[in-house]
């Protein structure tokens, strides 16, 4: 039977959902205008006030807010609180520059950790399990919001952090953890490394809720089968609170956004405008219930679908599918758009694991493109021509994926770095 930890609220009649949504946006843009200098000078360029806002079918007259916004106002000009009434910060991993820290009131810790629990409650999760915490804790937000989640629903927490993973698999099997969070390339790893000690039958995991990077339906398929478990995806970004702005439930279909609290739109890359359900585009973002740093039509760069079909659930709230990349880390090789989760999907459909990494060039202004692709212990026959046989194989199936042709060289198993955290798998060296 489906589980929900604040049912009334995700499977509310969509009628409602939108007068809900309505007077809290009227509500967020007044905060915004009123407490950041920013969003004000930005809608009065645009010609507006709060007043011109009555509901969520003026949002989009509201400019657009990026990652540079944040960046330019570092540390506090994006505060709508004074500090004293803040209890937390996060930060976005390190980019080149400034870091976007991220603000939170004690109520928007409470919003957030809801939305976490939500999360963990769709994967089955109740006061008798036993949550491993395997993302990062810190300044990232994967470890804290998974901890305040399982903390509200009542679940043991083990608070893991990453790293470790043969203190993580003790732990493991000591104390039967049935849920696992962490991102999936640590989950694959952790697969990966319980087949080769032999202690699959040991564990005694059900769920784990993997997130914080792209990861195809075929990498699902083989963390499903190496832990035994069923594996649900989770969306969120710093700048809106962190995980759980988006959720999967028993349908495995998607991410259920977090509508009572986030509006999501898809806009065009290119001309902005927003697009229909249904159409791939950028994912943009409102918040409805942030006090200490509201965030207004947050341009993510993440390449989506949104879905309003009815999900078996009975959850109302829309559905983004997997992120299909990032507008940003997509990759332009030869003229031709890469997405990193494309040669995944190849790797995977061919009998390879999820360990790769792309390395681009450009060699007398013309762009080299190279992957390594780490050969799985029972593909690795040490035969030199065996070996290269492999390789063309692989460059034709990329081919007929990418539309153009990679160099590709399997290396020994296990001499990828791995990560654990978010994987490394593009290495730019381009200087355009
Ligand atoms: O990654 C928050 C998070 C932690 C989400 C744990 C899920 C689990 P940031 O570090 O700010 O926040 O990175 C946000 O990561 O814009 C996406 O590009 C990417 N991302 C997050 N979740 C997914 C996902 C956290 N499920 C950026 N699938 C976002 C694909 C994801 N990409």
């Amino acid at each position: 039977m489906e589980k929900y930890y604040q049912k009334e609220l995700e499977t509310m009649p969509r009628e409602e959902l939108k007068k809900l949504q309505s007077e809290k946006l009227v509500k967020q843009v007044r905060h915004a205008w009123d407490n950041c200098p920013d969003y004000r000078k930005k809608m009065e360029e645009a010609g507006l006030t709060p007043d011109d806002i009555k509901g969520i079918e003026d949002l989009h007259k509201l400019p657009f807010t990026s990652k540079d916004d944040l960046r330019d106002n570092y540390p506090f000009a994006m505060l709508a609180k004074p500090l004293a009434d803040c209890v937390r910060i996060h930060s976005t991993s390190g980019t080149t520059g400034k870091r976007v820290i991220a603000y939170y009131t004690a109520d928007d810790i409470r919003m957030w950790d809801e939305c976490c629990a939500r999360s963990l409650a769709a994967a089955g999760a109740t006061r008798e399990d036993m949550v491993q915490v395997s993302y990062g804790y810190g300044l990232f937000t994967g470890g804290a919001g998974f901890h305040g989640g399982s903390h509200l629903l009542g679940s043991t927490t083990i608070p893991m952090s990453s790293g470790n993973t043969d203190r993580q698999l003790q732990f493991m099997v000591d104390l039967g953890t049935t849920v696992l969070c962490c991102t999936p390339s640590y989950a694959a790893y952790l697969g990966e490394t319980i087949k080769e000690k032999g202690i699959k039958n040991d564990i005694k995991l059900k769920a784990g809720i993997f997130g914080a990077e792209a990861w195809s339906e075929e990498m699902r398929r083989d963390i499903q089968e190496a832990l035994g478990i069923k594996a649900y995806d989770i969306y969120g970004l710093t700048e809106l609170s962190g995980p759980g702005v988006a959720y999967e439930c028993s349908a495995q279909s998607g991410m259920h956004v977090n509508e009572d609290h986030f509006i999501a739109e898809i806009v065009d890359p290119e001309t902005f405008e927003p697009l229909p359900a249904g159409s791939k585009g950028e994912l943009v973002f409102t918040s409805l219930d942030k006090e200490a740093m509201p965030i207004i039509r947050y341009r993510t760069k993440d390449i989506c679908v949104l879905s309003d079909e009815k999900c078996s659930c009975g959850r109302t709230f829309i559905k983004m599918a997997k992120p299909m990349g990032r507008s940003d880390d997509m990759l332009i090789i030869k003229g031709v758009n890469v997405f990193p989760s494309q040669i995944e999907t190849v790797l995977l459909n061919n009998g390879y694991q999820a360990n790769y990494q792309i390395i681009v060039d450009r060699v007398k202004n013309t762009d080299t493109f190279d992957i390594n692709v780490e050969l799985t212990p029972d593909k690795f026959t040490g035969n030199l021509g065996d070996i290269s046989k492999k390789e063309k194989e692989l460059v034709l199936a990329l081919k007929s994926m990418l539309g153009i042709m990679a160099n590709v060289h399997l290396v020994p198993p296990k001499s990828i770095a791995r990560s654990e955290g978010k994987a490394v798998r593009i290495i730019d060296n381009r200087k355009i």
